[in-house]
């Protein structure tokens, strides 16, 4: 294959070793070329991706249409700050709104950001409209969550990996079982002081936990019932991911005809990011309705880059992206293609326990103990095969390709994943 760059694998894993943090371990590939469900390394190697950099290029590498909304806005202005007002916000954000059936956004860049924006608002409304004592809030979240890594955001993770050693952590979160609609119901009893739940609705990082049928309905049910404000973080669930606009599946205007959605799961808060830009720009948002949306005043809340000029152009591209091309009816169709597939192959599999997961958010549960290194071994082969996938925890690979996958590329990589698998299966 052609060289497509002059840098070897080695010098460009030499010179982060040398001169970048060591935050991440990543599998030993080094890519440089990216176009739809394909990466490139530089010694031009192919490979489907099957990461999508954690749902984030849902839309597909470098789609043309969210390329081409950055390098024009990129030449035209880049960035105004929020001391002056700009000719892209104000359209995307009425499509933005519209098309997730809220009232205002509040624009950020990092998921994270967004996460921190929700949890500020929440406590602001359980103030000064719920009457909440000041400083008494409380909000309830999940064990083996993942939400981010600022400070606040750790300070209610129970991953010690996460949050040794960051210490002190903030206080005012309550942390209960995840799919526990009982522990949910006991906590809002208990505690007058309660301003919001904040829930993935499907647990990514933790392993792809898809909760019982009937649990986010119940539970926002529940919240409604207390006066307390649902928050859906839908960072990595969102955008079509799980065959849905939304995993929680509050929008009626949701793409995906057979959809048994329950549309009174809607959250009172929508946290968005990665796929909200196609992984080109980062970009976040906070969706809600002006009862709660408006105890953000000016001077309250704010971001350098919140709700820049190519942020806007790209999110509207990237949602416009989501709409012409039917993702989401094709994340749920090949989902289902592709969790069929491997359960056929782990009825006789001595080595993959299960798979799970909705859409294109999927994972198998390797039958190993969690310190084993036989799904980072997987990895390390399924890379040779030409796909690339990483370990969550331990022994649980995730799968999670962009969404513009056709029907015969699923199956090619269902092929290798299996070939790959059988190459572990004990005799
Ligand atoms: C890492 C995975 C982790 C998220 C949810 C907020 C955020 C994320 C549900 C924060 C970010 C990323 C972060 C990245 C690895 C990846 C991840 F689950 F997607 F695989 F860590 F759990 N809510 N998830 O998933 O968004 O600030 O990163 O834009 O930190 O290692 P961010």
């Amino acid at each position: 294959m052609a060289i497509l760059n002059k840098i070897t694998p080695q010098e460009a894993i030499n010179l982060e070793h040398k001169y970048g943090a060591h935050n991440y371990h990543p599998l030993p590939v080094v890519l440089s070329k990216g176009d739809g469900v394909f990466v490139w390394d530089v010694e031009g190697n192919r490979y489907y991706d099957f990461l999508s950099a954690y749902s984030s290029v849902n839309q597909g590498h470098c789609h043309p249409s969210i390329v081409k909304a950055m390098t024009e806005q990129a030449q035209t202005l880049t960035l105004t700050s929020r001391a002056f007002h700009n000719d892209q916000l104000g359209p995307y954000e009425e499509f933005v709104t519209k098309y997730f059936g809220f009232d205002k956004v509040l624009p950020m860049n990092t998921g994270a950001e967004a996460v921190e924006t929700a949890l500020k608002i929440a406590r602001k409304w359980s103030y000064e409209v719920k009457g909440i004592p000041e400083n008494e809030a409380q909000i309830i979240v999940c064990e083996n969550n993942f939400h981010g890594r600022t400070t606040t955001i750790i300070s209610f993770s129970n991953d010690p990996v996460a949050r040794d050693n960051f210490g002190p952590f903030t206080s005012g979160f309550i942390k209960i079982p995840y799919d526990d609609s009982a522990a949910l119901e006991e906590t809002l009893k208990n505690n007058s002081t309660i301003a919001a739940f904040l829930v993935e609705p499907i647990q990514g990082e933790a392993g792809v936990y898809v909760p019982s049928e009937g649990y986010l309905a119940k539970a926002k049910a529940l919240c409604e019932a207390h006066n307390v404000l649902f928050i859906a973080d839908e960072v990595q669930t969102g955008i079509a991911r799980t065959g849905r606009l939304l995993a929680t599946c509050g929008n009626c205007s949701c793409e995906n005809k057979d959809c048994s959605g329950t549309p009174e799961v809607k959250p009172d808060v929508l946290i968005l990011g990665k796929a909200l830009s196609g992984g080109v720009y980062p970009v976040s948002a906070v969706l809600a309705n002006d009862s709660i949306m408006n105890v953000i005043t000016p001077g309250s809340h704010g971001s350098t880059f919140g709700g820049n000029p190519i942020a806007a152009a790209v999110a509207l591209a990237a949602l416009k992206v989501v709409q012409d091309e039917d993702l989401t009816e094709n994340a749920y169709r090949l989902g289902n293609l592709f969790r069929a597939s491997l359960n056929t192959y782990i009825e006789a599999s001595t080595i993959v326990k299960s798979v799970r997961g909705k859409g294109l958010l999927n994972a198998i549960l390797i039958d190993d103990h969690e310190e084993s290194d036989t799904a980072w071994n997987i990895c390390l082969k399924l890379r040779d095969n030409g796909l690339l996938a990483k370990p969550t925890h331990g022994n649980i690979i995730r799968f999670a390709p962009p969404l513009v996958m056709s029907e015969a590329q699923l199956l090619d990589c269902v092929d290798i994943i299996i070939r790959t698998l059988k190459d572990f299966e004990k005799s």
